[in-house]
């Protein structure tokens, strides 16, 4: 695979998230480095280390993942979440009024098939993070599959993983995989660049003022110490500013996977797609397996489970 033709040459289109507009330029944007999964190991392996985050090309085949899109959205669309008339594959919203409770329902049927399950356990994903994770992988049973509509309001604020899992290892890696192709617009996960660091730092401090609190307090992504929801930010572009860093973005198609450190901070923007697509991914966290697990992911995924 030729990796520099895989970074596209086109310039960062306006990306918003939380009613503000990313900046643009050159200092505060930029896109994600891709790796080839076929580079050694090592070569890979360093490269998680060294970034915080390792974006792998193609990792996945395109096939079975836009098979896992059509399965997944013709479930949903059950509850009428697709235009009538449209290729399940494609994703196209419904325009006008739908149903999010009845989708939500639907959704919390689909994240505990076999079909989904199956797919997050891809072999050559689960055989990768055996050596990442230097043993035996095993994958949190609490696994998030999010659709993100176009006329969605609301993207995913600025944060770094732990903070929802605090009750076991810190030497967890989450797989963030877009569910069909997901181009910028389409408002796929963005990266604080060299943030991990700064995520050990802000760890260490939460850790510091939490340490006369109960214990189940101090695993809570919202004891009184953090933010609403275990945010660091809904202000993208300050959060560049202050940490004068970049938000590295990218034009993700399906097969591509991206891996993270629990410390990386990270977020998305609005859902922008100029053709009214859904964006489907899912993420889902590995960790070694003789690693101490968090018990509050020992469950599915519910929507109200305040993790
Ligand atoms: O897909 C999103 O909007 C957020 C995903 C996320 O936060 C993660 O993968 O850790």
């Amino acid at each position: 695979m030729n990796i520099h033709a895989a970074t596209p040459a086109r310039p960062i289109p306006p990306l918003h998230a939380s009613g503000l507009t990313l900046d643009p330029s050159a200092r505060r944007q930029g896109w994600l480095r891709p790796s080839d999964p076929d580079d050694a190991f090592e070569t890979l392996s360093s490269r998680f280390r060294q970034d915080g985050y390792l974006y792998l090309k193609g990792f996945l085949h395109r096939d079975e993942v836009l098979e896992q899109r059509r399965r997944a959205l013709s479930h949903l669309d059950l509850a009428g979440l697709l235009q009538p008339g449209t290729d399940p594959v494609l994703g196209v919203a419904r325009q006008g009024q739908i149903d999010s409770g009845a989708v939500n329902r639907r959704l919390m049927e689909y994240v505990r098939s076999a079909a989904y399950e199956s797919f997050c356990m891809t072999p050559r994903l689960w055989q990768f993070m055996d050596r990442l994770v230097g043993g035996l992988s095993y994958l949190h049973k609490r696994k998030l599959l999010r659709h993100t509509l176009p006329q969605q309001q609301f993207s995913t604020p600025a944060h770094y993983d732990l903070v929802y899992l605090r009750g076991g290892t810190d030497r967890l890696i989450t797989v963030w995989i877009p569910v069909g192709d997901c181009p910028v617009e389409m408002g796929g996960l963005l990266y604080l660049e060299n943030s991990h660091r700064l995520g050990v730092q802000m760890e260490a401090e939460f850790a510091a003022k939490s340490a006369q609190l109960s214990a189940e307090e101090r695993v809570s992504a919202y004891n009184k110490h953090m933010t609403e929801g275990g945010w660091i930010s809904k202000n993208l572009p300050e959060m560049a500013e202050k940490f004068d860093s970049r938000w590295l973005v990218a034009d993700y198609e399906a097969g591509d996977i991206v891996l993270h450190s629990p410390f990386m901070i990270h977020a998305a923007t609005l859902n922008e797609s100029p053709d009214g697509l859904i964006r489907l991914s899912t993420d889902i966290r590995y960790q070694n397996v003789v690693d101490e697990i968090d018990a509050r992911w020992n469950n599915h995924w519910t929507l109200d489970d305040m993790l």
